[in-house]
């Protein structure tokens, strides 16, 4: 059936639901998720509701989805499906998704809950979300369908809007959910973010007098295994490739820096921290409660503000020496300057537990990573990884590739870099390399209002716009053939110099698909324009 005669599918067909509802909400995590901790969104949201009086199960789709088809001969297909919106599989694995995903919508009706609610993480969940919405309905037309999460608020395209005004959801809720879905539940469908963008962000009072997330309905047990399959070679670090489940902490929401790439700060335009204090009460209550000794901060930087990460760290460390808790935790961090990050702060952090920092160095040229709004220089990168490795502490780092300003020398520099860190790779202080799949330019970044300054442009693209799909005025050789060339190239010679890529494979799949996708896109763009412009040329 075509998308748009669902609506008038659902006017004519008519279930009449005989019982009273036994859950009021039932709220379901999507893949594409990966497995190293448990989605915290239904958790929270889950504790939140029933804080309140309401009645509410989670339903982990992420785990269920892993268990399903990871032995499967065609996980990584399979996975892709989701990542890719695009991607054109072989019939058969479609079929095998179709039914599981129709399981999902008979089990999820049977609940005859009011609502059922889709935790849309990414927009890496976009196409399993409308499938399995579409489904439901079509089990119950009545049932109603709602969808939240950073998928659905950080998007360009008008996603959940449009299930919205087909009649496949009955309702969304962008930007943070914990205030929001009290309002909906009330039947307060005016409430800011409610079947529109225009959310407002919580205040530190909602955020500091929350309920412990609840994750009583998850198999945790099924976490923090393997999937990743990085942690197998760490015995050397701490415990962190025991087999103990994670859970998510949130710490602060927001950033306290604008890098030109990146919509935190547009996201959330204030930075709130809910106090180190608070934050040490909960990982030590976990612990106490569930003998949990694993944490990843789902923060977008965990040492935002200096002071409130040492008061953190402080309680932490002496918890762990006092009662031998060995607790750990991992976290994206920022590096900084020697002045801001003491050598006692890495010994303290090391006592506290902090076992994987990730880390945005995003290139390997000081010009670029300062024209990101990045404050360091390879020298601190020096300096921070330098203590990270005194203190057995280990890293992620992140980097981008074919910044709109990336010239051949930067991307020498570039390789430099990764010539000039490679030993922190052997010794296994840096972990990972993630190399990305090249520069977006993504709506709500400074980067993207700037555009026009730079000499930036778009190129348009079918129905949304894609957003690794631009060209520089000001740096014309560096196309997307150019760029994707540039992020191959690197990706081999991390893996020469012994760093672990363990995206490469995946990243390249995309990128080679990508590429087909838009390279003829991209060349008639390039031609057109150079026509209009000798056009111009001999008309002056
Ligand atoms: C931690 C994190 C990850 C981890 C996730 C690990 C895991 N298994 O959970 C890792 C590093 C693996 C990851 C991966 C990716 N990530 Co990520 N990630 C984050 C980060 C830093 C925190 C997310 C988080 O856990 N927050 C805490 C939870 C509780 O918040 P939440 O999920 O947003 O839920 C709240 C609301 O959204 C809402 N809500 C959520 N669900 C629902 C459901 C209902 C019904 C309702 C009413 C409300 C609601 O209420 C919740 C409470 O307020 C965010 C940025 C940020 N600071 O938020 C990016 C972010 C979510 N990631 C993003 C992206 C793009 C990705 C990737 C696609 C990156 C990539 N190219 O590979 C992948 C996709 C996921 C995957 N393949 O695993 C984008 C999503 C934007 C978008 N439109 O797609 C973000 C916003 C980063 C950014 N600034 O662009 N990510
Ligand atoms: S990239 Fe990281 S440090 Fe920079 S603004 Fe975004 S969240 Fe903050």
């Amino acid at each position: 059936m075509s998308i748009d005669n669902y609506k008038l599918f659902y006017q004519k067909k008519t279930v009449i639901i005989t019982h009273m509802s036994t859950q009021q909400f039932v709220i379901c995590s999507l893949p594409r998720m990966n497995m190293l901790y448990p989605p915290g969104a239904p958790a929270i949201l889950k504790s939140v509701l029933m804080a309140k009086g309401y009645k509410c199960m989670t339903k982990d789709l992420v785990a269920e989805w892993y268990t399903c088809f990871k032995d499967h001969p065609d996980w990584h297909t399979i996975d892709s499906w989701n990542a890719l919106g695009h991607l054109k599989i072989r019939e058969d694995l479609e079929q095998i998704i179709d039914s599981k995903v129709e399981e999902w919508a008979n089990n999820l009706c049977q609940i005859q809950s009011d609502w059922i609610g889709l935790s849309v993480f990414s927009y890496e969940s976009h196409r399993i979300g409308s499938l399995l919405s579409h489904k439901i309905k079509e089990v119950n037309p009545n049932q109603k369908v709602f969808m939240g999460g950073l998928g659905i608020t950080n998007v360009s395209e008008k996603y959940a809007e449009t299930l919205f005004e087909k009649g496949i959801i009955d309702a969304f809720i962008t930007g943070e959910g914990e205030e929001a879905i009290l309002q909906l539940a009330k039947g307060n469908l005016d409430y800011p973010g409610i079947n529109n963008k225009q959310y407002k962000q919580l205040s530190k009072v909602f955020i500091d007098t929350q309920p412990v997330p609840n994750y009583d309905d998850y198999d945790l047990s099924l976490y923090g295994k393997d999937n990743l399959g990085v942690f197998d070679n760490l015995n050397s670090y701490n415990s962190f490739n025991r087999d103990l489940h994670t859970l998510p902490v949130t710490a602060s929401r927001g950033c306290v820096r604008k890098c030109s790439y990146c919509d935190v700060p547009l996201l959330w335009p204030k930075f709130t921290h809910r106090g180190g204090d608070l934050v040490a009460d909960e990982i030590i209550g976990h612990y106490e409660k569930s003998g949990t000794r694993r944490f990843h901060f789902t923060d977008s930087l965990i040492n935002g503000s200096m002071k409130e990460f040492r008061v953190m760290i402080d309680r932490l460390a002496k918890f762990n020496r006092d009662k031998s808790a060995n607790l750990t935790w991992t976290g994206q961090f920022i590096f900084r300057s020697k002045q801001q990050h003491t050598k006692e702060d890495w010994r303290t952090m090391a006592e506290a537990g902090a076992s994987v920092l990730e880390v945005g160095v995003e290139s390997g040229s000081d010009d670029i990573r300062f024209q990101m709004g990045k404050k360091f220089t390879n020298d601190d990168v020096f300096y921070e990884l330098q203590n990270a490795s005194d203190n057995r502490i280990a890293t992620f780092l992140f980097a981008i590739v074919g910044w709109p300003t990336e010239t051949k020398k930067h991307f020498e520099e570039y390789k430099d870099f990764l010539v000039r860190f490679h030993p922190f790779a052997y010794n296994k202080t840096i972990l990972d390399i993630d190399l990305g799949t090249t520069t977006r330019i993504q709506p709500n970044t400074p980067i993207h209002q700037q555009k026009g300054l730079m000499g930036i442009e778009m190129i348009p693209t079918p129905r949304s716009q894609e957003d690794m799909l631009w060209w520089n005025t000001n740096n014309p050789s560096l196309t997307l053939s150019q760029r994707i060339l540039r992020r191959f190239e690197l990706g081999i010679l991390a893996r020469e110099l012994g760093y672990r890529v363990p995206g490469q494979e995946k990243d390249m799949r995309y990128l080679w698909s990508k590429w087909n996708q838009l390279k003829n896109i991209e060349k008639e763009w390039l031609h057109a324009r150079k026509d209009r412009n000798r056009s111009k040329h001999l008309q002056q």
